[in-house]
């Protein structure tokens, strides 16, 4: 996008050693610093400079890694049992995915519970594999399968359970990042809630896209009125959409409030893309910063120019701020589908989002 207002005649700040070293004293003991010497580099020309690098995470990998854990820290010592994929341009200890998005993988075993808690992070959960598993939120008990997106936003109550055998595993995506930033991140611990509603109470009244509860045109609608988009509507309405696409436009669907039709949370976004079998697709590029989950089938993305070959199942890659994104699905048999979060809710809200193609 060019920008007529724009002109680039960049010319370059002074220095810190260029200043005397007893005025840099005297602004050090006075907690000052000079803007001029780091201008560029927190507000650089032209284009944003992301740490977040366009990297990838193999479930071959991470799996192994996560059972094992599964018998080296019991649920007691972890509450979370979970690897979180850290994007290397932040080191590995700062929890990022992208600069604003953390993402991890979460393993229960039969029997255990992840304890009730909530905190200022908003956490959706993306589940992976195994079966009997659940996520229960504010008193609804929501049923943990192969595909599904949960929600757990901002302080609500949240806790996993398994009544099942075999690990069952998802991965969660929180704002993490975001909260941390503004020093607000915390938590409380709860006693175990007591399952107030039917199973999966909100799938049940939401149960179809423009249908919402009558009553609730009289009264104030709740925040988060769905918890749980299972991932059998979700494809079946992607196959729909396929049928009305033009080949090499993306079939994506963007999960939404059924109430407002806006995002599902504040900060975060969430969509699924069917790549159609032998399909190439090149995402609309725009300001905000991406992960992607391949939910079945193989992919191939290319994210800021740089290839990631063959994300299959359950892999995981990282796409900066401002990357452009390709994504061909080379299988002439099968679609590919993939999970995508993204920060463009947040980039709307404070004015920031921006889309650089048509
Ligand atoms: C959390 O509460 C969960 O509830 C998972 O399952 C991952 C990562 C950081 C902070 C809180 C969960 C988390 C988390």
């Amino acid at each position: 996008m060019s920008d007529p207002q724009a002109h680039s005649g960049a010319s370059s700040l002074g220095t810190l050693d260029e200043l005397p070293q007893d005025y840099r004293d005297a602004m050090t003991s006075a907690n000052l610093v000079p803007l001029w010497p780091s201008m560029r580099g927190f507000l650089p020309h032209d284009a944003p400079r992301p740490q977040t690098r366009p990297a990838l995470w193999r479930y071959s990998e991470v799996r192994p890694l996560l059972l094992r854990a599964g018998s080296l820290t019991p649920i007691e010592k972890a509450e979370r049992r979970v690897l979180v994929f850290s994007n290397p341009g932040h080191g590995l200890d700062g929890l990022h995915c992208t600069g604003t998005i953390y993402v991890g993988m979460q393993m229960i075993l039969p029997g255990e519970i992840a304890p009730n808690h909530r905190h200022t992070p908003s956490a959706v959960r993306l589940v992976v594999e195994g079966e009997g598993g659940s996520t229960i939120v504010n008193g609804e008990r929501l049923p943990m399968e192969r595909g599904d997106l949960i929600l757990t936003p901002a302080l609500q109550w949240h806790e996993h359970t398994h009544a099942g055998s075999g690990p069952v595993i998802w991965m969660d995506a929180l704002d993490l990042p975001l909260v941390v930033g503004m020093e607000a991140s915390y938590a409380l611990e709860g006693a175990s809630q007591t399952v107030k509603n039917g199973l999966d109470a909100s799938v049940t009244r939401y149960r179809r896209a423009g249908l919402v509860p009558y009553q609730n045109f009289a009264s104030p609608r709740a925040q988060y009125p769905l918890m749980r988009w299972p991932w059998a509507e979700v494809r079946a309405a992607l196959e729909a959409l396929a049928s009305d696409t033009d080949e090499g436009k993306p079939v994506h669907l963007g999960y939404v409030n059924p109430e407002t039709g806006g995002e599902c949370l504040p900060t975060l976004g969430f969509s699924a893309i069917m790549l159609r079998s032998g399909e190439e697709v090149t995402l609309p590029r725009d300001s905000a910063s991406a992960v992607f989950h391949v939910v079945s089938g193989t992919v191939q993305a290319e994210v800021a120019g740089e290839a990631l070959l063959n994300a299959e199942d359950a892999d995981v890659f990282a796409a900066p701020a401002h990357a452009r994104v390709r994504l061909v699905n080379r299988s002439t048999a099968k679609p590919a589908f993939l999970f995508q979060i993204d920060d463009a809710p947040l980039q709307r809200k404070i004015g920031i989002y921006e889309r650089f193609d048509a």
